[in-house]
């Protein structure tokens, strides 16, 4: 337990792994020591003006990690910073991000904290920022509804509800 404690705070100063793009939630799955695990559930007091919308997660085969999407925007009066994720049905979520390079090159990275201005409203989508789910804590299928909390800096909470969606599956 000691080492992979060890071992996840080596990979997470890595933080950024070169992937085929086609590949990206496969290739993870190698790396399944890092990131930001286990938070505790947290009563949900979201921070004021704070809304997500349309979750779904994409479902992979053969246990490959799960993505995450959704839309959270900002009615606010103050920046906010999402700093992490919790799901039930997940024993391991965390925030990602994917880049394409001109060279038409995917990385994925670990994101640390995500602002989110006044105003501004942010969208998760495959290729873009999405929520890795990995280490499932019971059977999850195509057609169930999971509930993921949202963990914001300061100790806020905002809960959403995520239809589970097939592998071919590009928006909810
Ligand atoms: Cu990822």
């Amino acid at each position: 337990m000691k080492m992979k404690t060890l071992v996840s705070a080596a990979l997470l100063s890595i933080a950024v792994l070169p992937l085929a793009h086609a590949a990206d939630m496969a290739g993870m799955q190698q790396g399944s020591g890092h990131g930001i695990a286990m938070q505790p559930a947290a009563e949900a007091t979201p921070p004021a003006g704070v809304t997500a919308s349309d979750c779904w997660i994409r479902l992979l085969p053969a246990g490959l990690p799960a993505g995450g999407y959704l839309t959270i925007r900002n009615g606010g009066a103050r920046t906010v910073t999402l700093t992490g994720i919790h799901a039930d049905a997940y024993g391991m979520a965390m925030l990602h991000q994917t880049t394409t390079d001109k060279q038409n090159r995917s990385t994925m990275a670990m994101v640390q904290g995500l602002d989110i201005a006044p105003g501004q409203q942010r969208r998760f989508s495959p290729g873009g920022y999405h929520i890795m789910l990995e280490k499932p804590a019971k059977t999850v299928k195509v057609g169930d509804v999971l509930p993921i909390s949202l963990l914001f800096k300061g100790g806020q909470s905002l809960n959403v509800q995520c239809s589970v969606r097939p592998a071919n599956a590009t928006k909810p």
